[in-house]
């Protein structure tokens, strides 16, 4: 074997994951539910080289984020220099957590190109050196990363086929976001007077969204994710100093979607560390929502996804 693939949805969490467990890098503070995207993949291949290199959509990069990953990854595991290369099918400044997709990617190939043999939480574990949010993108469909657990457990709660769900995202501004999400929560952790409300509010969203996503209860995982999205932005907006990731296009965007739910279309609304507006609906609904997002003024584009299937490796 002289070169492994592995093929990874980009994840959206529909339960946030914002701050980490004090005095660890890896390990999320609160428990996180996500989907996997998809229809949107990032593709990445390695082989051994003679030194580390990084291609990323078809440019040679340096990414410290990565070297840094390599770096502890070859505190656990005797692993010679690679080259990577790595793709993303959508637009990497879409808001579209490609951090996710791309350290999940990264971690299967080794496994795969080195046989590690790692079991799934081990994975996990692996990926989440590299960003937090990689361990829910090792599974596809509706997946859960509890910090709780011994082994702060990521696992898949249902697979892709349970529920038939449509993401539409409003593309609200194309630029690189000026503070990332790793900087961004330890600044919320540091200086927010809310983060102990955040904290003791979060288990019981997720408890609730689990339920509701088990039950395919709609209306109530509007209510929840939206609840846990908004009262992320407000922890955002309580840092010091504020971390505004919204700009006027995103709130038209909401304003859209809201004026959508008063109209009586099932559509709810969550959003990340940016300023992209992502609108989930039933598959009748995709079209309605869709046009209505493309035409509000300041929507640069949209981008529709899927519940996804979660990883596919392959070597040659
Ligand atoms: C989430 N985000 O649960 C939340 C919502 C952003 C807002 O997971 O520091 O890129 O590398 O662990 O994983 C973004 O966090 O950050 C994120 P690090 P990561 O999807």
């Amino acid at each position: 074997m002289t070169t492994v693939t592995a093929c990874t949805n980009p994840n959206l969490a529909l339960i946030k994951y914002w701050g980490k467990k004090s005095g660890y890098c890896d390990i999320p503070a609160t428990p996180s539910l996500s989907i996997a995207l998809g229809g949107l993949t990032t593709t990445t291949t390695i082989h051994e080289a003679v030194e580390d290199t990084i291609e990323l959509d078809g440019r040679m990069v340096t990414d410290v984020k990565i070297e840094n990953w390599l770096q502890k990854v070859r505190a656990e595991y005797s692993i010679p220099p690679i080259a990577i290369r790595s793709e993303n099918d959508f637009p990497t400044a879409s808001g579209l957590a490609s951090s996710a997709s791309g350290f999940s990617a990264l971690t299967l190939c080794i496994d795969g190109l080195f046989s590690l043999r790692l079991d799934q939480q081990k994975l996990c574990w692996l990926a989440r050196q590299g960003s937090v949010s990689a361990a829910r993108s090792m599974y596809g469909g509706f997946v859960s990363l509890d910090p709780r657990t011994m082994e702060t457990d990521c696992v898949q709660l249902q697979n892709f086929d349970h529920w038939d769900l449509r993401v539409v995202v409003a593309v609200c501004d194309t630029h690189t976001k000026v503070t990332s999400s790793t900087e961004g929560m330890a600044r919320t952790v540091e200086t927010s007077p809310f983060y102990s409300s955040w904290l003791s509010k979060t288990d019981q969203d997720y408890e609730d969204c689990k339920l509701a996503v088990a039950q395919k209860n709609f209306a109530r995982l509007s209510e929840i994710a939206e609840l846990n999205c908004f009262r992320m932005h407000a922890l955002m907006l309580s840092s010091q100093p504020p971390l505004l990731y919204w700009n006027q296009n995103s709130l038209a965007a909401i304003g859209a979607i809201r004026d959508l739910q008063t109209d009586g279309v099932p559509v709810f609304l969550t959003s990340d560390a940016g300023p992209q507006i992502k609108a989930i609906c039933m598959p009748e609904s995709l079209a309605q929502v869709r046009t209505v997002l493309d035409g509000t003024v300041g929507v640069k584009r949209t981008i529709v996804a899927e519940i996804g299937r979660g990883p596919v490796v392959y070597s040659d």
